[in-house]
């Protein structure tokens, strides 16, 4: 079929022309905002400034299957699955995590060492685990070595607080598991509580049998976390990535950790949680918060861990299960926005796995046997999101994931340059889709029925891979401009990016090729008064950034505004729109800088009259 013509959006920026910003006219203000300039030692992040900015470790060698694979079993188990939510008549709070009981009903050690005494899954079945991983479609298991409550699911040397020492079962799960997730091809790898230890009497986090004033952490480092760490590096095989958790406070304490990985293994990744989630970001690529999802536009790797029901280790008071279709409806999400779905499954006491998961969990490899196309290997999709469903790409195909059918047989794509080749349903590509072009959007004809009522997925071949327009922020007739990462369009090095206390900005731009822009709509000619957004550390106060539309230029100094995700809003001038119009908005670097230019948040433009 001949590719049809290349479509274009009304809203397209070929009207942009330099004569649009002839009378645009930029007044610096004097008076800028004061930062809230909250110096706060910043002695123990001195460290990562001096180096080059940016996650540690980002190889893309090493980040080829997890780019691929998409879609992970999570898995949390140990004593707390044993209690079940409940310690001497005590619940737990309704979602509250189980796997936190220890600490929420501040179980004495010594209690809880009993309890572990007891902990006896004669019904364990790795290979049971690592078969449901598999049906399921995921491609990569990690698995709780050590979660908070210090206590080892594994043999190890360094303490005998450990499933083989200390229970009655004396088995190695993690060593079954390993072998089994050979045997099945699924990636094996472990979760491992590096700062926080509650049974050890200088680890983080148990306050209320142990003094924190007496704690010697570096003890704990010395003799346990790092032995342990060193101990499961050695002894299951490669590991796909070690996912660390509640980061340590330091970078110095967070780059030995990382040090220590890849000394052993050095193709395995480590997670984003490595070091403190209060400054700039380690390991080799970013975990979202716990169940959380971006709004979009990430341009790093990234990851979402997220719960089956409310609860990570087992609970028998959580009972609200997610139902097959909300499963998939978050794997596509996610996936479309360039991330990976690390589920968690918490099973029992017994070593079995709660049956409302396995139920959700075969359903979702039931569509997983059918789609996975579109899902491995698949790429972020720069297309919006539609009222029907999501997109995602590999190539030259992209997949429409239809979540709602529409009445009218019709499935509009809006924005796709694109000429288009053929378009079929995957599931049963001789069945192919008429597909014609109408005011800017493609049209896709489908069945009067939708073939699968969760998501059914079309394939369109296009031309070339998709070339989206950019978006172009509009304005109502008296409101102004919110100008952030979601609508930006960024080239060089500038990028968007996820961080624990702001959510997400824009960072890694050191140069005034690293530039970030936005296409205006504007309604209301006049003038507007600009404010920006952002957060930089003081070692970074030599920076200067620029704001240009057409000709017309503005520069301003970086004012340190704190600590690392510390933001604050400042004035920037004012702009004059001569007529209304369609403008292109840029912000870079003045200079080549050895850090970042700032975390950018946002820049508002607000009507002066
Ligand atoms: O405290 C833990 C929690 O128990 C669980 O392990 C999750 C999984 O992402 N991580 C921590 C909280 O963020």
């Amino acid at each position: 079929m001949r590719p049809y013509p290349l479509i274009r959006l009304l809203c397209e920026p070929s009207p942009i022309r330099p004569t649009s910003f002839d009378n645009v006219a930029f007044i610096v203000h004097s008076r800028p905002f004061i930062a809230a300039a909250i110096l706060t030692t910043l002695s123990s992040i001195a460290l990562t400034l001096g180096q080059t900015p940016g996650p540690a470790a980002t190889n893309p060698d090493r980040m080829a299957w997890f780019r691929h694979d998409k879609f992970g079993m999570f898995i949390h188990w140990g004593p707390y699955s044993a209690l079940a939510g409940e310690w001497n008549g005590q619940q737990i709070p309704p979602h509250t995590e189980a796997e936190w009981i220890m600490q929420r009903l501040n179980i004495p050690v010594k209690e809880y060492r009993e309890r572990a005494h007891q902990f006896n899954p004669t019904n364990f079945n790795a290979d049971a685990w690592v078969n449901l991983a598999k049906a399921t479609g995921m491609k990569y298991l990690v698995v709780t070595a050590k979660h908070h409550d210090g206590f080892a699911m594994y043999h190890s040397k360094v303490s005998e607080y450990n499933i083989v020492d200390w229970t009655p079962f004396k088995r190695d799960p993690l060593k079954e598991l390993s072998d089994a997730c050979q045997r099945a091809g699924i990636r094996f790898s472990v979760y491992y509580s590096h700062r926080e230890d509650w049974d050890d009497p200088n680890g983080f986090g148990n306050n209320w049998d142990y003094d924190p004033a007496k704690k010697d952490f570096s003890q704990y480092l010395e003799n346990k976390s790092k032995p342990q760490l060193r101990e499961l590096l050695t002894n299951y095989g490669p590991l796909g990535l070690v996912w660390f958790d509640r980061g340590m406070d330091t970078p110095k304490h967070a780059a030995e950790f990382a040090d220590l990985v890849h000394s052993l293994q050095p193709q395995c990744l480590i997670n984003g949680r490595i070091g403190s989630y209060k400054q700039e970001l380690m390991g080799d690529y970013q975990d979202m918060t716990d169940n959380g999802m971006p709004s979009g536009g990430l341009e790093e790797d990234w990851e979402t861990p997220q719960t089956l029901n409310t609860t990570w280790g087992y609970s028998k008071f959580d009972q609200e299960w997610k139902t097959p279709g909300v499963v998939i409806h978050r794997l596509v999400e996610i996936v479309s926005k360039g991330g990976n779905y690390l589920l968690n499954i918490g099973p029992m006491a017994d070593g079995t796995v709660p049956q409302p998961s396995i139920a959700t969990l075969n359903e979702v490899g039931r569509w997983m046997s059918r789609n996975s196309e579109s899902i491995y290997g698949t790429t972020a999709s720069t297309l919006r999101e539609f009222p029907w469903g999501r997109t995602t790409v590999k190539g030259s195909t992209l997949y429409l994931h239809v979540f709602s059918w529409p009445a009218d047989r019709t499935i509009r794509l809006s924005g796709l340059t694109n000429g288009v080749n053929s378009a079929h349903l995957l599931v049963d590509p001789s069945h192919k889709l008429p597909v014609a072009s109408q005011d800017g959007n493609i049209l896709v004809t489908v069945p009067v029925s939708m073939p699968d009522t969760r998501d059914t997925v079309i394939v369109l071949d296009l031309d070339r891979p998709p070339v989206v327009d950019p978006v172009f922020v509009t304005q109502d007739s008296d409101t102004g401009f919110e100008l952030n990462y979601l609508t930006a369009v960024t080239s060089g090095n500038a990028k968007k990016r996820f961080n624990r206390d702001g959510g997400f900005h824009i960072a890694k731009w050191t140069a005034p090729e690293d530039t970030v822009s936005w296409f205006l709509s504007v309604s209301s000619a006049g003038k507007y008064a600009i404010k920006i957004r952002y957060a930089a550390p003081k070692e970074w106060k030599d920076g200067q950034y620029i704001l240009t539309v057409g000709s017309h230029e503005l520069k301003n100094p970086v004012k340190p505004t704190g600590d690392w995700y510390q933001y604050a809003t400042f004035d920037a001038g004012t702009i004059l729109f001569p007529k209304a119009g369609q403008y292109k908005l840029e912000l870079k670097p003045a200079e080549k800088y050895s850090h970042y230019l700032m975390y950018f948040e946002s820049l508002t433009l607000e009507p002066l009259e």
